[in-house]
């Protein structure tokens, strides 16, 4: 394959399909330099005395790790100025960052989870940045919490960057799937996969066993028909992995297949699952969903989900569209 950089991808994808306005490209190019940033910072590891929690909460009651906070505020920095937003908003914080007054405000609202499966920074497992990029509603003079709560298929653009032994980003603006590989010799971002597939079957599945006591019935049917391999109604047998880093876990399902789960179960009845939708879920679901494969709640195609707080969750069930079906299919029973 002819390898080319991320920024001749967006600016032929621009010329050939008019599917990249400028303002949209030199947002995927800022978040992109961000992402290169984030990756130093989380490379240097217990040498750059990033590791560790800082001593705050975010809005989730989840402890911040200070790469956390590090990550946002690289992803904040890089953003406000260029003129391409509105506002932004972020797992790490309460309430949406509108662009600062100083800077000329853009037509695109971007949200992200700076950092994705922080219980792994201290122990070097893979971690990421998930993104996605929604437009400002038309006449919108300034930004509320409002404006960010579209459906997923109002998405222009989303994508994530995994930090583990390379560091890969992976987009889509409505027209497939690419992965490009971060040459850190030369800093650039260079395509190694195009049109990246998800196999529609597979025989591979992502969920946190040590939850199974508290699922409910239709997860606890379709897990024990996997796990019951050949000699079971699937007369196959299924691999399991679970990485606790849902950009590492999304990222080899979109490589070689696989159906990824977290399920609302009997923990907590009234938490629809522990994944958020604006920022987790529907930039995820955009990218398999344009790799061919599928991403619902149990019950309905997350993408169509309309959304009522910026934080909200939502159950996941996303990759090779068959087995996803299966297991919403087992919902409705
Ligand atoms: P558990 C990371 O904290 C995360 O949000 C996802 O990246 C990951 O898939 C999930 O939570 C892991 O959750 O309950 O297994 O620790």
């Amino acid at each position: 394959m002819k390898r080319i950089s991320l920024t001749q991808y967006l600016i032929e994808e621009q010329r050939l399909n008019n599917s990249i306005p400028a303002e949209l490209r030199l947002l995927i190019e800022v978040v992109a330099r961000a992402c290169k940033t984030i990756s130093h910072a989380v490379g240097k590891g217990a040498l750059g005395d990033v590791l560790g929690a800082a001593d705050t909460e975010n809005v989730q009651g989840e402890i911040q790790k200070k790469l956390d906070i590090i990550s946002n505020e690289i992803l904040l920095q890089a953003n406000e100025w260029g003129g391409h937003l509105a506002a932004m908003a972020s797992e790490e914080m309460e309430t949406i960052h509108p662009i600062p007054n100083r800077y000329p405000m853009g037509e695109y609202m971007l949200l992200f989870d700076p950092l994705d499966g922080s219980s792994n920074i201290d122990v070097n497992v893979s971690i990421g940045t998930i993104f996605s990029v929604l437009k400002a509603p038309e006449g919108m003079a300034t930004p509320t919490e409002k404006d960010f709560l579209q459906p997923g298929t109002r998405q222009v653009a989303a994508g994530y960057a995994v930090y583990g032994p390379q560091t890969v980003l992976v987009l889509t603006t409505g027209n497939g799937v690419n992965c490009f590989t971060l040459d850190r010799e030369m800093g650039s971002w260079i395509m190694t996969q195009r049109a990246l597939q998800i196999p529609a079957d597979t025989a591979e599945y992502s969920i946190n066993a040590s939850n199974a006591r508290h699922w409910y019935p239709p997860v606890t049917r379709y897990v024990k028909e996997l796990e019951a391999g050949k000699t079971g109604p699937r007369e196959k047998n299924f691999n399991m992995r679970w990485i606790a880093s849902m950009v590492a876990d999304v990222h080899r399902i979109l490589n070689r297949g696989g159906i990824f789960m977290y399920p609302a179960d009997a923990r907590e009845p009234d938490k629809p699952g522990k994944l958020r939708l604006m920022y987790e879920a529907n930039p995820m679901a955009f990218i398999v969903e344009q790799a061919g494969g599928a991403a619902t709640d149990g019950k309905m195609r997350i993408l169509d989900i309309q959304p009522i707080t910026l934080h909200q969750r939502v159950a996941v069930f996303i990759g090779s569209r068959n087995e996803v079906q299966r297991v919403t299919e087992y919902h409705a029973a």
